[in-house]
């Protein structure tokens, strides 16, 4: 009897990405934890790519990243992470516990909801503002999310935010703290939680490798 033929091997994932995007930085963190290999289709927001048409067809919004898998494309981050879940579950983010898995959505939810959507101005808002106006909008919505992250996880004594496992509040978490530091000048000894949580992070390959200075289309200097 001949054996059975080999499951035909899967496309390369493919992933629609800004270096600087903490929205990609997410799935980036993700698909190093899963292991997972993929093409890097870098979109310049800077020149506007995302509303090249060939993008629009990926995500209607027009917002990075979007995530095609063969025939499948995924676009808005907590979608194609809950995609890589449930497609490739290695390294699981969400944990079985109901209480544990509330708060892994709870705090993807404060940052992906609550303060990256408040961070940015759109462009034809910035124009009519000062510098210094953008800059204290940005910040009170940061420091307004990691006060509340700080408080959820207040006492908390493991290596990452739920667990000595990385899950999913950590892969929301890193993106968010790493452009608050490095972007929008936010002061991090008011959390020691979250700055400790920062530190272990950037001790992990997996969260290294996804940081935006580490993208083919990074700045070089
Ligand atoms: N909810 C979306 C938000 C995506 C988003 O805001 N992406 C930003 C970069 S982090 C973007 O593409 N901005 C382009 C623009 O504002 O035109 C997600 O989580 O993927």
């Amino acid at each position: 009897m001949r054996p059975p033929a080999p499951a035909p091997a899967r496309p390369k994932l493919k992933l629609y990405s800004f270096w600087r995007s903490s929205c990609s930085q997410r799935v980036r963190i993700a698909l190093n934890l899963k292991g997972l290999e993929y093409e890097y289709k870098p979109v310049n927001l800077l020149a506007n790519e995302q509303s090249d048409p060939e993008f629009e067809r990926l995500n209607p919004i027009k917002y990075v990243p979007a995530l095609v898998d063969g025939d499948t494309v995924i676009a808005d981050s907590f979608a194609i992470l809950l995609y890589l879940e449930d497609m490739y579950p290695q390294h699981p983010l969400l944990p079985q516990d109901p209480q544990k898995r509330a708060l892994n959505i709870q705090i993807a939810s404060i940052v992906g909801s609550s303060i990256q959507p408040l961070q940015n101005y759109p462009n034809f808002i910035e124009e009519k503002l000062d510098s210094n106006e953008t800059i204290k909008w940005t910040q009170h919505h940061i420091n307004r999310g990691f006060t509340a992250l700080e408080q959820l996880l207040k006492g908390c004594n493991t290596t990452y935010a739920t667990g000595n496992e990385i899950q999913l509040a950590d892969v929301f978490l890193e993106p968010q703290i790493y452009g608050g530091v490095k972007r929008f000048g936010i002061h991090m000894s008011i959390y020691p939680v979250l700055a400790r949580l920062h530190e272990a992070y950037m001790e992990h390959p997996a969260f290294l490798a996804a940081s935006p200075e580490k993208q083919p289309d990074a700045p070089s200097s």
